[in-house]
């Protein structure tokens, strides 16, 4: 059985849980309870805080878990950083208030920062060479400059809202977190074969979630330049039409390129461009 460490409630629960559906596991409902058993996979699941994912999976409690990059860092636990999940994506930044003269880090030299992290918050300042003084505060960190509290915060953002609503600006990102797979150093080998069978189902999912099917019409003479334009998973597939000199041709395209192809493809007189999402995509 390989027990893995999702979430109970919060920013990363529900995508964690989809990722598993996709996965093809079926997870008994969990009803606010500890675990969930499941159904079609040897497989355990944990809803836990997100705080204490990585311990528990450092302490080979759990094999697997989901946490955000961010609260991996912050902990500093042992264990393996398998693979970014494509979601839950944030930025550790600092921000101080909006009609503040400072700019950057090195400004910050002297003055107060309020943060839930204080270890990534320290490293950076050591590793900048800056001398400031960290004040710890578990939640509600914007409002620390406002009371009187602190200079500065050290604080995750995503749509910058928050910092706005609070009159602060954000002036450096430490870094960009979203959440990873991690897993325990020393699992037994009968459960890394069941974490390597979810990898393999995870890298399936994330390839098929970035790329599209396409399908398209276009005219024999043009061929050529349509396979440069779409090399597809090996090369495209190609049936002739029963308009004389035309061809359907069928392919993959990575979502990252996608409206670029799109152009390309018009350009070369491609028509009746079908796309559609991939549910599974095993390369
Ligand atoms: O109960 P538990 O301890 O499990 O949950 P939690 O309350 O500690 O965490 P939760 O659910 O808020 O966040 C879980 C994870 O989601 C974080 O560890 C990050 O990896 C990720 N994540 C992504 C975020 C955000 N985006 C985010 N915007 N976590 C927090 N925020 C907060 C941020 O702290 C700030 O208060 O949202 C506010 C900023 O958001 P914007 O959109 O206004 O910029
Ligand atoms: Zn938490």
């Amino acid at each position: 059985m390989l027990k893995i460490a999702i979430q109970k409630s919060g920013r990363l629960h529900d995508e964690s849980v989809s990722l598993l559906r996709e996965c093809g596991i079926r997870m008994n409902n969990n009803n606010g309870q500890l675990k969930a058993s499941v159904l079609n996979f040897p497989m355990e699941v944990f809803f836990l805080r997100d705080d204490d994912i990585p311990q528990y999976v450092a302490d080979g409690v759990a094999d697997a878990g989901i946490v955000g990059e961010n609260i991996l860092r912050e902990k500093g636990a042992h264990v393996d950083n398998v693979c970014k999940l494509g979601f839950g994506q944030c930025r550790l930044s600092l921000a101080v208030p909006r009609n503040s003269s400072f700019s950057s880090a090195d400004d910050l030299a002297g003055t107060r920062i309020a943060t839930s992290y204080p270890s990534t918050l320290s490293r950076f300042l050591s590793r900048r060479k800056i001398k400031a003084e960290i004040h710890v505060i578990s939640g509600s960190v914007e409002i620390a400059p406002g009371i009187g509290l602190s200079d500065a915060i050290c604080d995750l953002v995503s749509s910058g809202s928050t910092l706005l609503t609070n009159g602060l600006k954000e002036i450096e990102v430490i870094f960009q977190s979203e959440a990873v797979l991690i897993a325990n150093k020393k699992s037994e080998q009968a459960q890394k074969d069941i974490f390597d069978k979810l990898l393999f189902r995870m890298h399936a999912v994330r390839n098929a979630r970035n790329n599209k099917y396409i399908m398209l019409n276009a005219p024999n003479e043009n061929l050529k330049e349509i396979f440069k334009v779409l090399p597809g998973l090996k090369s495209p597939t190609v049936v002739p039409l029963a308009t004389e000199g035309w061809s359907s041709v069928q392919s993959v395209v990575n979502e990252d390129v996608f409206w670029e192809v799109i152009e390309k493809l018009k350009a070369l007189r491609a028509e009746g461009i079908l796309v559609s999402p991939i549910e599974k995509m095993i390369v």
